[in-house]
C-alpha cells in the first residue's frame, strides 16, 4: 500500500448547463460535506483544496442546432481545463467534484495536457458520445466523449464556445463500464470506432472481477499509461444512488463500484478522477441524498487507496 505517496488536489466544478436540472450545482458542496476532505487529511494525504470554480451564463446563448447552452458550457470547460492543468502542474492527483458530465471535456483535456498518453475509464449508465448531430436531447452532458475524440473532430466543428478545444483521445484510449442506456446513434459510433465497452449485461455475465482484468489487459498492462477515471454516479443502481438527473435501472452495486475504484487504485496509475452527476435536490428523502453522496465519496476514497491494505 502506498497510502502516503499521493499528493491530491480537490477541485469543485459546479457546472450545470450541460443538462437542465439546477441541483447538480450543489454536487461539489454535498461531496465536501460528506467528510471527504477530513477523511483524506486524517488518512495522511498531502491535500490541497483548490476550492470551487464559479461559472457564469453567457448572454444570448442561442442553441447550435439543438445543442443547448454551447457558449456557457464551452467557456466553463475552458476554465476547468486551465484549473485541471494547474492541479497537474502542481504534481497532484486531480479530484474533480461535479457538476454535470459535460465537465469531462475540460477535465480530461486538462489531464491530457499533462499526460499525452492518458487513457480513460468511463463508468456510466450512458455512453455520453452523442455528437451535435445525433443528440436526441441537445444536452451537452450526453456528448462530452464526442468532443474529446480525435476521430469525431469534424462532428463538433463550429460549435460555439469550444474554439479552445483540441481533441486529445483516440478511440482505443477509452473503456466504458456499466452501460445500459445508450442511444441508437451512440451505438453506431461505438461500433464504427471499435470502442471497448463492458455493459451491465457484460458485468452480469462475466463478473466485475473479469471485467477489470480485461480492462487492465486492454488499456495498461503492456505500456503503463496514466488513467483518468470519469465516474458518473448514475453508473450505480438507482437503489443506491437515486439523487441524479438521469437514473437508469439495473446498475452497479456498491461493492461492484468500489471494486472498480480499488482495481484502479491498485494500478498506481490514477492521474485524476471526476465524480459527476450528484444532484442532491433530486433525493426524495434525506436517506436518498446521503446514500448517493456517500457512495460517490467512497468511490473517490477507494480510488485514492484510502483504508486499502
Ligand atoms: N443519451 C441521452 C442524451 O444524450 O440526452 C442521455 C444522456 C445522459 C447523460 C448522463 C450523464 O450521463
Ligand atoms: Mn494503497
Ligand atoms: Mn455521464
Ligand atoms: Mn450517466
Amino acid at each position: 500500500c502506498r497510502r502516503f505517496h499521493h499528493k491530491v488536489g480537490i477541485l469543485g466544478a459546479p457546472l450545470s448547463r450541460g443538462q437542465e436540472k439546477e441541483g447538480v450545482k450543489m454536487g461539489p458542496d454535498a461531496l465536501r460535506k460528506s467528510g471527504l476532505l477530513t477523511a483524506l487529511q486524517t488518512g495522511g494525504y498531502n491535500l490541497k483544496d483548490y476550492g470551487n470554480l464559479t461559472f457564469e451564463d453567457e448572454p444570448k446563448d442561442e442553441p447550435f442546432g439543438i445543442v443547448k447552452m454551447p457558449r456557457t458550457v464551452g467557456k466553463a470547460n475552458a476554465k476547468l481545463f486551465e484549473a485541471v492543468k494547474k492541479v497537474k502542474a502542481d504534481g497532484r492527483l486531480g479530484v474533480i467534484l461535479g457538476g454535470d458530465h459535460s465537465l469531462a471535456i475540460g477535465s480530461i483535456s486538462g489531464d491530457a495536457a499533462c499526460h499525452s498518453n492518458l487513457c480513460v475509464v468511463w463508468v456510466d449508465a450512458h455512453a455520453d458520445i452523442n455528437t451535435p448531430n445525433t443528440t436526441p436531447s441537445g444536452n451537452l452532458h450526453g456528448q462530452p466523449m464526442s468532443f474529446l475524440l480525435k476521430e469525431l473532430k469534424t462532428e463538433i466543428a463550429g460549435v460555439p464556445g469550444f474554439s479552445w478545444l483540441e481533441p486529445c483521445l483516440t478511440a482505443k484510449d477509452i473503456v466504458y463500464v456499466g452501460l445500459r442506456d445508450v442511444d441508437p446513434g451512440e451505438k453506431d459510433i461505438i461500433k464504427k470506432l471499435g470502442i471497448k465497452f463492458f455493459s451491465m449485461t457484460d458485468v452480469n455475465h462475466m463478473g466485475i472481477q473479469k471485467v477489470m482484468e480485461m480492462i487492465n489487459d486492454y488499456l495498461y498492462s503492456r505500456v503503463k499509461k496514466p488513467i483518468h477515471l470519469s465516474f458518473d454516479i448514475d453508473g450505480f443502481d438507482p437503489v443506491l444512488a437515486p439523487a441524479t438527473g438521469t437514473p437508469a435501472e439495473g446498475g452497479l452495486t456498491y461493492e461492484q463500484g468500489i471494486f472498480v475504484a480499488n482495481e484502479i487504485h491498485k494500478t498506481g496509475l490514477l492521474s485524476a478522477i471526476d465524480l459527476v452527476e450528484v444532484n442532491p435536490s433530486l433525493g426524495k428523502t434525506e436517506e436518498e441524498i446521503t446514500s448517493t453522496v456517500n457512495s460517490g465519496r467512497d468511490i473517490i476514497l477507494k480510488a485514492l487507496g484510502y483504508l486499502t491494505i
